[in-house]
């Protein structure tokens, strides 16, 4: 039984060198900081994102940079601590048996670890909420096209002209450039979800009820339609294409759909 009692006692603070001297903290800034610079450099430098081809797609990405800057030092912050205590105060040979000094609270950290973080998500969460609001105000004049999604493919409606709640149908977006676009989107069967990247909005389609946004072209050109959703084996392949064009040129396409649709009744 004696091993087990030598197996047991504590090497006192120091004594084997190790567990002695004070934390170092200027290394440890050092390290942060810098880790911080190339995680923010990299987070805004590089270019995560397609073409922006809406009038939202430059405060969302502003967004993004903001929630980068904001989110890396904190990351580093914390992987610092984490990592510098598991190797300063790491378990040596001889130590399986021990047990860490008991400790019991320490309010001032304690407030401090909550408060800074509830702080801060705070901000960023009612920045983060009111350019969402903005960027989806109502323009006079915007257009409604509903999207509906199904196993696995998109399918688009466009008012009709003859009025009734008749419907055109499309399997590819076509929206002028410079109008808002109201998309309300639906689901036939899972939920998928509505997404252009090249706009940076989506939204999940649920079957049984009907989500909206709005999204306001501003660039001429295709980009594709993603479904942003697992949804089953095709899922992957659930995408098509919006093109955006000029007003003239799709009221001649839509013209065209409206003829077809008559013909094909
Ligand atoms: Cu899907």
């Amino acid at each position: 039984m004696a091993s087990v009692e030598e197996s047991t006692k504590a090497p006192e603070a120091g004594e084997s060198g190790h567990r002695g001297g004070p934390v170092r903290w200027l290394p440890l800034i050092a390290i942060g900081l810098v880790s911080s610079l190339l995680g923010i450099a990299l987070g805004v430098l590089i270019d995560w994102f397609p073409v922006q081809a809406s009038a939202q797609a430059d405060d969302i990405d502003t967004l993004w940079d903001v929630l980068v800057v904001a989110s890396v030092p904190m990351f580093v912050l914390v992987q610092t601590v984490v990592l510098y205590s598991v190797y300063k105060w790491r378990m040596r040979p001889g130590e399986e048996g021990l047990d860490g000094p008991p400790i019991h609270g320490n309010t001032r950290l304690e407030i401090i670890w909550t408060a800074l973080p509830a702080i801060l998500l705070v901000s960023l969460v009612s920045y983060a909420y009111v350019v969402l609001t903005d960027i989806e105000e109502a323009q006079a004049g915007s257009m409604k096209v509903r999207v509906v999604g199904e196993q696995f493919l998109w399918t688009y409606y466009y008012p009709s002209p003859e009025g009734g709640g008749k419907e055109v149908a499309a399997d590819q977006l076509y929206l002028p450039v410079g109008k808002q676009v109201e998309f309300e989107i639906q689901s036939k069967d899972v939920i998928h979800d509505f997404w252009v990247p090249a706009f940076r909005m989506k939204v999940d389609a649920v079957r049984g009820i009907t989500t909206r946004y709005r999204a306001d072209p501003d660039r001429v050109g295709d980009y594709p339609v993603v479904c942003a959703e697992l949804c089953g084996l095709g899922h992957a392949t659930m995408r098509s294409t919006v093109h955006v064009m000029d007003p003239a040129e799709f009221d001649r396409w839509f013209a065209t759909q409206v003829q077809e649709a008559k013909e094909s009744q």
